[in-house]
């Protein structure tokens, strides 16, 4: 119980983030925290250590670094006591984060000139949702926000942006199934442009392409946009899911790779016990994670902070102060 004290919460609670992180604190972190409740600080607690992280999606390079790290830094400092050291992997772990947060620019939106905001990612990784969310997070702010419905290939996509368009009470500039998305999106910036929006977020259709066609539909979207505000798409977020692990880490790379990408909008933590995705996202792409989707609900997001995250996964309800 003494050592206890020494848990300490690094940021206030976001009840939202432990929410939506849940299911991975109860997981593997719980298994994680557990481990440290040993009386010694041996090669074996490493070795589990590493294979917890793994599950944890955290993905090899970046596991075996922390612990790595972990050990030296012990070593370093004469710690032999596993709760000290957890405190130290916590710190690490913050640390890490934060280098998907360096590069992060700062937003300057100018009312009434449209910050236009480009959604891409793969097929159902939760675009349109995480557009609805971003509605939202905009509004809260007191902007003015539309929409385009740039994925037009299948009737479904159009349909579910426009219901969102509805409940969140902002208009919708969408054409019919299989129009041109650059028409689409022409449209869109011409109404935003005209109506003095503060935001306009474009959806658009997620299908794997090969890179090439990717790289040109994507440049070709872009075009089009420029041609209303020549600074625009001042944001380009990848939405990627957290439940599809590193295999969605290896799709979300084709799309860092092609398109300029600014923002990373890490989905569906709450679906997920292995949560452990943002740390390779912020070792291998390097762009900065800006939002987390954490539910279905157009309210289910935060912004992304590293020591928020991390206190979420080993902090519940009440802990940690
Ligand atoms: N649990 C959970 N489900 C989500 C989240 N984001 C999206 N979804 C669901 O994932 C599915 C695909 O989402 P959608 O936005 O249509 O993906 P898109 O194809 O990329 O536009 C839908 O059933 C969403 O309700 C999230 O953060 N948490
Ligand atoms: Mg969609």
């Amino acid at each position: 119980m003494v050592f206890r004290k020494l848990f300490r919460r690094t940021a206030e609670p976001d009840v939202q983030l432990e929410k939506g992180l849940e299911k991975t604190r109860r997981g593997v972190f719980n298994e994680i925290t557990k481990l440290f409740d040993r009386h010694e600080l041996d090669d074996e607690l490493y070795e589990d250590l590493e294979m917890l992280l793994i599950q944890a999606d955290i993905g090899w390079d970046v596991s075996q670094q922390l612990v790595a790290e972990l050990k030296e830094r012990a070593s370093a400092e004469r710690i032999t006591n596993p709760a000290d050291a957890r405190e130290i992997l916590r710190l690490e772990m913050t640390q890490l984060l934060e280098l998907a947060t360096r590069n992060r620019k700062v937003k300057i939106l100018q009312r009434g000139v449209p910050w236009v905001v480009l959604v891409v990612g793969v097929n159902g990784t939760g675009k349109t949702t995480g557009i609805a969310k971003l509605v939202e997070y905009h509004k809260g702010f007191g902007r003015s926000v539309m929409l385009a419905a740039g994925d037009t290939f299948r009737a479904a996509a159009i349909d579910q942006i426009k219901i969102w368009g509805e409940r969140l009470d902002v208009p919708v500039i969408a054409h019919q199934p299989n129009a041109d998305p650059g028409a689409v999106v022409f449209d869109a910036m011409q109404a935003a442009h005209n109506r003095n929006m503060d935001v306009l977020i474009i959806d658009t259709a997620g299908r794997l392409h090969t890179k090439f066609n990717l790289m040109a539909e994507l440049n070709k979207i872009k075009k089009i946009i420029q041609k209303t505000v020549p600074n625009a798409p001042q944001e380009v977020v990848l939405v990627i899911d957290a439940t599809t692990g590193q295999n969605g880490l290896v799709q979300a790379a084709e799309f860092t790779k092609s398109a300029d990408v600014t923002d990373i909008f890490i989905s569906k933590l709450d679906g997920t016990a292995r949560g452990g995705i943002a740390f390779s996202v912020a070792k291998e792409l390097g762009t900065p994670i800006t939002y987390i989707g954490t539910g279905e609900k157009s309210s289910d997001m935060a912004e992304f902070r590293p020591d928020t995250y991390v206190d979420s996964l080993f902090f519940g309800e009440g802990e940690g102060f």
